[in-house]
């Protein structure tokens, strides 16, 4: 570990007093890792009692704290802001401090800025988990010491004081791209982009242009050949004919592109003719999750993972919690936890999974901004009904209803016990919000887990 004072004068950062704005996961690392290294460091958060205002005032007592709203004295004491995920960029308080040129960074800046290992980073609208996890695992099965973090739930500055990583895999949201234009993946992933967070977005071009910084830097570009958005935002790509790039698709591949492909009567995943593992051979499901593990293949042959590591990780992962998870099944109803469905496109994903069969589902919360009318043109025949909360339901009700039965209830439990009225054997009941969780839950997780808890209680039990 070095301080600003032992870098010979070469600071990184555009100055030695930084301000956080935000006092999340994000915040509390940024505040630990530039306290640590020398600078000066104040934190402002909009709530009067932030998650982690204990934890910093107990570690950090010198660092200033500002609560219950943007100070502006703070803004203008300082150097460059750091600002979270969570918080706009147009924020008042924020977009005044960088209209008077003050430099704006993220946490994943600050890490570029200082870091030299090897990175990957994956982003996209779906998906962006289930193939950093699977990345993570296949890195580890290859004997590689690696940090999995980012937007999956670990601020990466926790890390990087760990010398012995060798390999830092992050996913990466729209929010920490918007702030981040100086690192140079060794190679990057755009999965897909479909409408997501346009609460915060003038558009989906704008939201789109957040995601395209994931390819900044000289990296390999891997990307889902499949999606209309995504292959001419790579075409565009200043210096992409220059790049190495790998595409990834459900159709045939080209060249060392992947994809699928007949194989001894079935299909397989493949590396242009090669094939490599059986699609029936893998334990997690959905056209979304072949895609997902094509472009995990892709990315672990980009930074030269060795195949067979590869391959036994692919075949040993079923999946992470709260994606099409499976809770259990009674009276010949099964019943699936979505919760990480946080965007019309996910839904959808998890909607085709179930085209073939009878389903109830579970949705709403808080719809940032989505069009629902993109979710009513997929409602399948099959769909016996939508149960709404959160909210967004009556919007959602209003979007959706002249297509399919909706019944609207208060909570999820509420939720449960009206989908185990309706359902008859044989139905699946699939909790796939399309919505944030906000509204009721402190996230994705405790809604799942409150609707495992209701299934359990008045359906398994
Ligand atoms: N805050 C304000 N004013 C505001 C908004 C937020 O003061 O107007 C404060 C909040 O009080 C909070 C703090 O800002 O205390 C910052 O929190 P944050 O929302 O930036 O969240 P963190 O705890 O730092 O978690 C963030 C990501 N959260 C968001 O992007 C909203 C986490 O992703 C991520 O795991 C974590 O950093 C580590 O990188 C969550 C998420 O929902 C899972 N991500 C979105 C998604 O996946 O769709 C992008
Ligand atoms: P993210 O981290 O981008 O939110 P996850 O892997 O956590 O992605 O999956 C989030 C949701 O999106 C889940 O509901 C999952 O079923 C669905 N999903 C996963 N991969 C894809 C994909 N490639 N395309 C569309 N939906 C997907």
């Amino acid at each position: 570990m070095y301080t600003l004072a032992t870098q010979e004068n070469h600071n990184p950062l555009p100055g030695t007093r930084a301000l956080v704005v935000g006092l999340g996961k994000t915040g509390l690392s940024c505040a630990r890792f530039l306290h640590a290294h020398g600078y000066e460091v104040a934190v402002t958060d909009s709530r009067l009692q932030p998650p982690y205002l204990d934890v910093l005032r107990e570690e950090l007592p010198d660092v200033a704290v500002f609560v219950g709203g943007f100070d502006a004295r703070a803004f203008a004491q300082c150097d460059f802001i750091v600002l979270s995920p969570g918080v706009a960029a147009d924020t008042d308080a924020v977009a005044d401090a960088v209209a008077r040129g003050t430099p704006l960074l993220g946490d994943i800046e600050i890490f570029a800025r200082f870091e030299t290992r090897p990175v990957v980073a994956i982003t996209g609208s779906n998906g962006k988990s289930t193939v950093t996890r699977l990345l993570g695992d296949m890195a580890l099965r290859a004997g590689r010491h690696v940090a999995v973090a980012g937007n999956i739930g670990t601020p990466v500055l926790e890390l990087v004081d760990d010398a012995s990583i060798e390999l830092f895999v992050l996913e990466l949201s729209s929010f920490q791209l918007e702030t981040t234009d100086s690192l140079d993946a060794e190679a990057a992933a755009l999965l897909n982009i479909s409408a997501d967070h346009m609460d915060r977005y003038a558009s989906l071009a704008a939201y789109a242009e957040a995601k395209r910084k994931v390819f900044n830097g000289h990296g390999v570009m891997v990307y889902n050949r499949d999606d209309a958005q995504v292959r001419e935002l790579v075409a565009g790509f200043p210096g992409a004919r220059q790049r190495r790039r790998i595409s990834f698709g459900l159709d045939a591949p080209r060249g060392d592109d992947f994809g699928l492909i007949q194989h001894a009567g079935e299909s397989w995943l493949a590396r242009g003719q090669q094939a490599l593992v059986a699609q029936s051979a893998l334990r997690i499901h959905g056209r979304h999750n072949i895609l997902n593990v094509l472009a995990t293949l892709a990315l672990g042959t980009a930074i030269g993972l060795p195949l067979e590591a590869m391959l036994a990780a692919a075949q040993a992962f079923t999946g992470l919690p709260h994606r099409t998870q499976w809770v259990g099944t009674a009276g010949g109803v099964n019943w699936f936890n979505d919760s990480k469905a946080t965007n019309i496109g996910a839904t959808l994903a998890a909607l085709r999974g179930f085209a073939d069969r009878p389903l109830i589902l579970i949705a709403g919360g808080q719809g940032k901004g989505q069009d629902f009318g993109e979710l009513r043109a997929a409602l399948g025949d099959g769909l016996r009904a939508v149960i709404l909360l959160g909210e967004d339901a009556p919007s959602i009700q209003a979007a959706i209803g002249d297509r399919v039965s909706t019944h609207v209830v208060d909570d999820m439990g509420a939720a449960v016990a009206l989908a185990a009225e309706l359902a008859q054997p044989g139905d699946s009941v699939l909790l796939s919000p399309a919505c944030a969780s906000f509204d009721m839950f402190s996230g994705f997780e405790e809604r799942g887990d409150c609707f495992t808890r209701e299934v359990e209680k008045r359906v398994l039990s």
